[in-house]
């Protein structure tokens, strides 16, 4: 176990990696998917639950935490490792983020963003450096830059000045989050879908010199395609000797695609919200067990699922429970949509591991191209 936060590329299969994020808490195997506990709780699942699916590390929110239940009161209970009783690693996004897709009443200047809690009304000020105090008094292992994230389309002048803003504020992230053994800062990367204001962005970030980069700024509106056109040149703008997070993303075939480009990790909400909706992520698809053909077929959602919802339970329990509005609905999708989401990142890293990654695509989409049957 090592008492600062290292990383070490193990092996390489085209651009795709294969790493270790070390940290005191824990190891972090990479390709890393990271499941979403933004208020605390992956929701719909015990700690232990998720750890059992083979999530090395969760997302928490800074933005969430600090309206409810509020920093201070986390780090006097133990900080969110505690309090939500999960001791491996975790990291937090910085807030601007989610103050630009959730608050009211924003307001944006050099020194920070003013908000209005979507909870209950009261005004809030995050900027760089109340977000690296935050993040300190949640206790994460991986704190975020305080940045800003445009939606797209958007005009590229806009794009330009945000990204240089999120820049700036990269630098008092830096700063403020000073020297801190055990703890890494990762900066973003932002600059929308131009390479040059990618390259600018990357380079400023270098510049600084952090542990870690994500790739932000997309998955916001783009498409696919465009996403994927950003990454056949963002990651290797980015330091190859650190770990590189796409933030945000997505669904399967965007994630297999950005390993396929280099990128070490990830998250989104999709495992986790889309099973409270009755939505399921098999190797052949997408499921949804709403669907009345599922009313009497005695099958388990994925047979080849070794998950507790596939081992113990038919197709028409999943969906008599969906539809009956009981929560062990929510409890079952959730545990085999992680599930099966760490065992794509599982596979992806055996298949690099051995040199075949783009035997392992190729049997990806394969296998989903037949469908649901
Ligand atoms: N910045 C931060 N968090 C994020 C994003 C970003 O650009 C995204 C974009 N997909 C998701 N979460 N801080
Ligand atoms: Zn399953």
């Amino acid at each position: 176990m090592t008492t600062r936060v290292t990383y070490e590329v193990k092996a390489r299969d085209g651009k795709a990696r294969l790493g270790v994020l070390s940290t005191p808490r824990g190891e972090i195997r990479t390709p890393a998917f990271m499941p979403v506990g933004t208020a605390a709780t992956v929701k719909a699942m015990l700690p232990e639950s998720v750890a059992a699916t083979g999530a090395d590390i969760l997302l928490g929110n800074t933005y969430h935490l600090m309206l409810r239940p509020g920093a201070e009161r986390v780090a006097r209970l133990g900080g969110l490792h505690g309090f939500m009783n999960w001791e491996k690693p975790i990291l937090t996004d910085s807030g601007g983020f989610q103050v630009m897709s959730l608050a009211d009443l924003r307001k944006l200047t050099e020194k920070g963003v003013t908000f209005r809690s979507h909870v209950d009304g009261s005004k809030h000020f995050l900027s760089p450096e109340t977000s690296m105090e935050i993040q300190r008094l949640l206790g994460s292992d991986i704190v975020m830059c305080f940045d800003e994230c445009p939606a797209l389309p958007a005009e590229e002048a806009a794009v330009a000045e945000s990204m240089r803003l999120s820049m700036r504020w990269a630098e008092r992230s830096k700063a403020a989050f000073g020297d801190r053994p055990g703890h890494a800062l990762f900066g973003i990367q932002q600059g929308g879908v131009t390479e040059a204001l990618r390259g600018e962005s990357a380079e400023a970030l270098r510049a600084i010199g952090f542990d870690g980069y994500a790739i932000g700024g997309l998955a916001v509106g783009e498409g696919q395609e465009a996403m994927f056109g950003v990454l056949d040149y963002a990651p290797g703008m980015l330091p190859e000797d650190k770990p590189r997070y796409l933030m945000g993303v997505g669904k399967p075939d965007d994630i297999v695609g950005a390993v396929k480009r280099g990128v070490d990790m990830m998250d989104c909400v999709l495992p986790s919200r889309s099973g409270r909706t009755g939505q399921a992520w098999t190797r052949r698809g997408q499921v949804n067990l709403k669907n009345a053909r599922h009313a009497d077929d005695p099958r388990p959602l994925d047979e080849h699922c070794t998950c507790p919802a596939c081992r113990g339970y038919s197709r028409a329990y999943l969906h008599h429970v969906f539809r009956a509005g009981e929560m062990i609905s929510g409890m079952l999708l959730t545990w085999h949509n992680l599930h099966y989401y760490q065992e794509l990142m599982a596979g992806m890293r055996a298949a690099i591991a051995e040199g075949r990654f783009a035997q392992f695509e190729a049997e990806f989409h394969a296998m989903r191209a037949e469908g649901d049957i």
